[in-house]
């Protein structure tokens, strides 16, 4: 049970990279007896259920630099495109419940498979259509990127039944947008035409990020967040929110994906990552804690 932490992504990387299997020690797979009265069977984490996620974002917003910062903690700088589909299989325990995550990223495609024929016509395709989850990946400097995935969620509802099928957005390269925003603030003491033209710039950029959340939040009813796979900034979060999302759906469908009805969602939520290290999240806070 504490070896299922696995990570196959790219077989030329991973000789690399050294796998590294979770510590056991490290890993609580199991809530403390001394702080609950439930026996020992109570507490183990039911049996392994794959959630199937896919990340999809036009070219360059960084899905790969997410999935590869959770998963292997490593970011790289040098933009090498997906050409060829690559999966990770990391493992995460919410509330007791034990998840393997089945990770897909995937080149860039111009547009979701819009039937199954289409989906089994081209490889690139496969298995789009049947994913448990979505994470809609943009760029927060490049508002063209979130016009991708509106278009790309637009043709997944077409496409499929989106009925408890969880989605989330996320801007990625926060990091950009921060030194932006601070650098013309501390200039702006000394006002010059190009500071103004800056600053005229900022603020449109502020307008088009608030519009994009309220679209997001408000029409499209769905999670958002901001990361930075760079500096690894809410990246775990990402995933947090996402397999939160899974696990109530999970335990509202008596426990299709895991075998039984969800324990509640006001537990603690574990996330291992294949290298070992343990994320800790305390119920409704978003406070993480990672040992
Ligand atoms: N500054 C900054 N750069 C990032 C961030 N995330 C990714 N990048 C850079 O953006 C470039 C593209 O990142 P990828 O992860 O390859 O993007 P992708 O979406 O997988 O691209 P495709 O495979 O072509 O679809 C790389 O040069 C990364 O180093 C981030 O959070 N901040
Ligand atoms: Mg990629």
């Amino acid at each position: 049970m504490r070896k299922k932490s696995r990570g196959r992504g790219d077989k030329s990387s991973s000789k690399r990279r050294q796998y590294r299997p979770p510590v056991p020690d490290l890993l609580p797979l199991y809530p403390d007896p001394s702080t609950t009265s439930a026996t020992p069977q109570e507490n183990e984490p039911d049996c392994l259920q794959v959630v199937k996620i896919v990340l999809l974002g036009a070219a360059g917003v960084g899905k790969s630099s997410i999935i590869e910062q959770f998963v292997w903690n490593e970011f790289r700088e040098q933009y090498s495109a997906t050409e060829r589909k690559k999966t990770y299989y990391p493992t995460v325990i919410i509330n007791n419940n034990l998840y393997e995550l089945k990770i897909s990223d995937i080149p860039v495609i111009s547009y979701f498979p819009h039937n199954s024929f289409s989906e089994w016509a081209d490889y690139r395709f496969y298995g789009l259509r049947s994913a448990t989850a979505y994470v809609l990946v943009y760029d927060l400097t490049n508002t063209e990127s979130f016009h991708y995935i509106r278009t790309m969620r637009e043709q997944m509802a077409e496409s499929r039944d989106m009925r408890n099928v969880p989605v989330l957005v996320v801007g990625n390269k926060q990091d950009l947008v921060q030194d932006g925003v601070s650098h013309v603030n501390s200039a702006a003491s000394t006002v010059n035409l190009m500071e103004q033209g800056m600053q005229k710039m900022v603020t449109e950029n502020a307008r088009e990020k608030r519009d994009i959340v309220n679209i997001v939040r408000k029409h499209w009813k769905c999670p958002h967040i901001e990361c930075s796979a760079k500096y690894n900034w809410n990246v775990v979060s990402v995933f947090k929110e996402l397999m939160k999302a899974v696990d109530v759906l999970s335990g509202a469908h008596g426990g299709s994906l895991h075998g039984r009805p969800s324990s509640s969602s006001k537990e603690t939520t574990t996330l291992c990552s294949p290298i070992g290290r343990d994320f800790r999240f305390g119920g409704s806070s978003d406070k993480c804690v990672v040992s």
